[in-house]
């Protein structure tokens, strides 16, 4: 950020796996700041966009590599900044340079059409434009990864991009960007400002109402989301979003419940259930319900949880917002929920809060996993998001009963179904609204090349990651080139 983003206002970035490691300092700018920002990325638009694609393609390879050669320091910072254990910060990691491999090719492709004319001596084709400035704002949950799936594709495209990262993982996103500079990403290309949410949004109204802002690409809350769409909707934009998500896993009457435990521990508690494609409820077939409780109560009681550096399958909640959201479920299950032993319905956590646990749990926003067993269609934890190491469990009969279930809450993010049946796999398939399911496997854990995104109040249908990215961070061109030497007229000359 240049001098003049520099407001008062200073952020103090902690690791929330003890809250007194200060990782990072950073100044909030004002909004005047930020517009100054917008102004800057405008201003570098028009030779980054006549950089050949291929160059473009080049950088993008040499940001790849760059993240890969520093892949432990970077995974060490997401670590100590938002508390993912290490092997799942070093995937997080990993998840960039796939970006990178994959859009690095994309700049001797990008390809447009030629297209038949109706007419004779005449031909048609089409061309990808880039948008001009893209503005992304992303969440502190994956500090790296899902930033780098707009900044990657965004940057070959040939669009300039000003980054606002959640303001608790400033270090990382500052890391990243002096990697993106080393690599070869030119100042005004890509710049990251730091600011507060109320300032971005008046930042951002500004910025599409002056027209330097041509392209906003948001990950988070469904709630911010909806509010930008409405701003940009007002400008005649529409937004990349990626919002949040209650993840449904259907575990069938035949399906491996070992495979099922593995896949809903790993979504519902990994990254203490902190990513947008963590599961929400197991919906289950009623003739393997009790096995399933006991199976995941089981693994929820020997699972190991604390110091993010150590072995363990997650750390502390990322930040006090996080924490404070997450103890008000806790709040509220107490009275709704009764607590019961590991094999019996009602809620099911760890007796003993320090067992399993690695390192000192007192100063960090560490939290036990819960198991919710019976949830109703009607209760909070069935229709609302959590962000916390929380499953709730319900059951079913008919097929068509789980998929309106997993409809029931309105997201459409993630989804999975455990089954060996092709006619279940794909009746889920054909019933559920999600934009993606995994069959066999856990609803997190999508891969970088497919394409990554949700409906209803998941998203507003964009998606990321892959090819069908380029839609997003392109507009389609239509050429048609006559060389006949008259006037051709398209459906009158060739009207039957
Ligand atoms: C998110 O939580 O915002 O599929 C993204 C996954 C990861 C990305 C999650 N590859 O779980």
């Amino acid at each position: 950020m240049t001098t003049s983003t520099v407001s008062d206002r200073i952020f103090r970035s902690v690791n929330p796996a003890d809250r007194t490691d200060t990782v990072a300092e950073v100044p909030l700018g004002a909004a005047d700041a930020l517009l100054d920002v917008f102004r800057t990325a405008k201003q570098a638009h028009e030779a980054w966009a006549a950089t050949p694609a291929p160059v473009r393609g080049r950088v993008i390879a040499a940001f790849g590599r760059l993240v890969e050669a520093n892949a432990e320091s970077l995974a060490g910072l997401v670590t100590r900044e938002v508390g993912k254990p290490l092997h799942e910060s070093r995937g997080e990691v990993q998840e960039i340079v796939d970006t990178c491999d994959f859009f690095a090719g994309e700049g001797r492709r990008l390809y447009g059409q030629t297209v038949p004319s109706e007419m004779p001596d005449k031909q048609l084709f089409t061309f990808r434009v880039p948008v001009g400035v893209v503005v992304t704002i992303t969440a502190g949950n994956f500090p790296v990864a899902v930033p780098s799936w707009y900044l990657v594709p965004a940057l070959l495209c040939g669009n300039t991009v000003v980054w606002k990262p959640a303001e608790y993982a400033a270090a990382c996103a500052d890391a990243l960007l002096s990697l993106a500079r080393a690599a070869g990403v030119p100042a005004g290309v890509l710049e990251v400002v730091h600011a507060d949410g109320p300032t971005t949004f008046e930042a951002l109204s500004r910025g599409l109402e002056e027209s330097l802002v041509d392209k906003v690409g948001f990950t988070g809350s469904s709630e911010v989301g909806a509010r930008i769409g409405e701003l940009c909707g007002r400008h005649l934009q529409s937004p990349c979003l990626e919002l949040g998500g209650k993840n449904p896993m259907i575990v069938a009457a035949d399906a491996d419940l070992d495979l099922a435990v593995q896949g809903a521990l790993f979504s519902g508690y990994g990254t203490a259930g902190q990513r947008c494609t963590s599961l929400g409820t197991a919906i289950v077939h009623e003739s393997v319900h009790g096995e399933f409780v006991s199976r995941l109560g089981q693994a929820v009681e020997e699972a190991v949880v604390g110091d993010p550096r150590a072995d363990v399958l997650y750390g502390p909640l990322i930040s006090e917002v996080f924490a404070e959201r997450f103890e008000e479920y806790l709040t509220w299950i107490g009275p709704h929920h009764r607590v019961s032993g590991s094999t019996g319905r009602g809620r099911i956590s760890s007796s003993n809060p320090r067992k399993g646990f690695v390192g000192d749990p007192e100063p960090g926003h560490f939290y036990h996993p819960v198991v919710v067993d019976g949830v109703r269609p009607d209760d909070r934890l069935f229709l609302e998001e959590t962000f916390g190491p929380i499953v709730g469990i319900t059951t079913y009969g008919t097929l068509d009963e789980a998929i309106d279930l997993a409809n029931l809450p309105g997201y459409g993010l993630s989804s999975s179904v455990y089954t060996n049946d092709p006619a279940t796999a794909f009746g889920v398939r054909r019933g559920l609204r999600a934009g993606m399911l995994s069959v066999n496997n856990s609803t997190s854990g999508a891969e970088a090349h497919l394409p990554f995104g949700g409906n209803g109040r998941s998203g507003n249908g964009s998606r990321q990651s892959g090819i069908w990215v380029l839609d997003q961070f392109t507009r389609w061109q239509a050429v048609n080139w006559d060389y006949s030497g008259g006037l051709q007229r398209a459906q009158i000359d060739t009207a039957q």
